[in-house]
C-alpha cells in the first residue's frame, strides 16, 4: 500500500494537476458540468491559471482552448461564458486572460473587444456588465483589467471610472458592489486592484483598509469575507490580493493561513474545498493555490495580485508590477 501523505502540511501537488487536468473529461453525462456549463470560460481560467500556478500548463491541449474561446467571440466583440450564451465583461475578461496565457491573444481582433468593452462605460464612471445594465464594481474591475491587458485604457475616461470606485468605499475603508453597499473582500479585490492598475492608489485608506481586511482571519486560520461570516478558502485570493496590493500581506498570520488551505486539500482526489472537509472545486482549488503562491510558499508560479494572472505571463506583455516586486 502506498503512504499516504499528510495533507495537513504537505502540498498535493501531482493530485491537485490530475484533478484539474480531469475536470476536462467531466462532459455530458456530468450532473456538475451542465449546472456550470454557463461559467465554462471562468472554469477554464480557473483550471488554467491554476495549472500555470503549478507550473503544469503544458498539461491542457492549447489547441483545443483555443477553439472554444473563438467560438464563443460575438460579432459586438464580447465573449460568452459558452458557445450559445450571450457576452458579458466577466466572461471577455477571462478569454483575454486565457489568450493571453496560451500567448494567442493575436488569434482574434483585439479592437472588437476594445469597442466592446468602451461601450460599456456609463456617464458616472461605472460599467454595466452586458447590454442589460446591471452595474457593480465587479464590472470596473473586468473592463479596467481588460483594457490594460490589452494596452488600451486610452478608450475609457479613468478620472470617472475612480471616481465611481472611490464612491463605493465605505467609513471603514472596504468597497462594496455599488455605492452604499456593504463592505466584501471580494468587491474590495475588485475596487483596490482596479485601482492599482490605474495608478489611483492613492484614494485607498491604506492602513484602515489593511485593519479591515487583516480583521477577516478567524481563529482557525482562515478568512472571511466580511464580519462574522464563516471562513472560505477563496478569500484567500480576495483578502490576501489586496493585502499584497497595499504592502499589508505580514498583517496576518501566514502560517496559520497557509494550514487552514492545506486542511482543505481533498486527499483523496486532490483539488481543493472551501472549508476542511467539503467536496473539492475548481474555484476553491484554483483560490487555495493562488493564496499559496502570494505567500511564498511551496516554490509556486508567482500570481500578480492585480491582474490575477502568472507574473511571466504579464512580463511578457511588458506590464510593469510595483506591487508584485514586495513578494
Ligand atoms: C480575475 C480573480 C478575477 C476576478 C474577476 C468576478 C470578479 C472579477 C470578482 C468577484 C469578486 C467577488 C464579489 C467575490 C466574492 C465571491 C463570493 C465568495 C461571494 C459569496 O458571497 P456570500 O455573501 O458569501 O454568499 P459570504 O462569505 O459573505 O457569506
Amino acid at each position: 500500500m502506498s503512504e499516504e501523505i499528510d495533507h495537513t502540511t504537505n502540498l498535493l501537488l501531482d493530485k491537485h494537476i490530475q484533478y484539474i487536468v480531469n475536470l476536462d473529461n467531466k462532459k455530458e453525462e456530468d450532473f456538475e458540468y451542465w449546472v456550470s456549463e454557463h461559467l465554462r470560460m471562468n472554469g477554464m481560467y480557473w483550471g488554467l491559471t491554476g495549472l500555470y500556478i503549478l507550473n503544469a500548463l503544458n498539461k491542457m491541449n492549447r489547441d483545443d482552448l483555443i477553439a472554444f474561446i473563438l467560438s464563443c467571440q460575438k460579432p459586438n466583440g464580447g465573449f460568452s461564458g459558452n458557445v450559445t450564451h450571450d457576452e458579458h465583461l466577466l466572461t471577455t475578461l477571462s478569454a483575454v486572460q486565457i489568450l493571453l496565457e496560451l500567448d494567442a491573444i493575436d488569434k482574434i481582433n483585439i479592437d472588437s473587444v476594445v469597442e466592446y468593452v468602451a461601450t460599456l462605460q456609463q456617464a458616472d464612471g461605472s460599467f454595466f456588465g452586458d447590454k442589460w445594465g446591471e452595474v457593480d464594481t465587479r464590472f470596473s474591475y473586468c473592463a479596467i483589467s481588460c483594457l490594460s491587458l490589452l494596452g488600451r485604457l486610452d478608450r475609457i475616461n479613468l478620472t470617472t471610472a475612480a471616481a465611481f470606485i472611490d464612491r463605493c468605499k465605505n467609513f471603514d475603508a472596504g468597497y462594496g458592489s455599488v455605492p452604499g453597499a456593504e463592505s466584501h473582500a471580494g468587491q474590495t479585490f475588485t475596487c483596490v486592484g482596479a485601482l492599482a492598475i490605474i495608478n489611483r492608489l492613492d484614494l485607498v485608506d491604506i492602513d484602515q483598509l489593511g485593519w479591515w481586511l487583516c480583521e477577516r482571519q478567524l481563529p482557525n486560520g482562515g478568512l472571511n469575507g466580511r464580519p462574522e461570516k464563516t471562513s472560505d478558502v477563496c478569500y484567500s485570493w480576495w483578502v490576501l490580493s489586496a493585502l499584497a496590493v497595499i504592502d499589508r500581506l505580514h498583517w496576518i498570520d501566514n502560517d496559520k493561513l497557509k494550514t487552514y488551505i492545506l486542511k482543505c486539500q481533498d486527499n483523496e482526489t486532490g483539488g481543493i474545498a472551501d472549508k476542511p472537509g467539503n467536496v473539492p472545486d475548481v474555484f476553491h482549488t484554483f483560490f487555495g493555490l493562488c493564496g499559496l503562491s502570494l505567500m511564498g510558499y511551496f516554490n509556486l508560479e508567482q500570481i500578480d495580485p492585480a491582474y490575477a494572472l502568472g507574473t511571466k505571463t504579464l512580463l511578457k506583455r511588458g506590464l510593469t508590477l510595483p506591487w508584485s516586486k514586495k513578494q
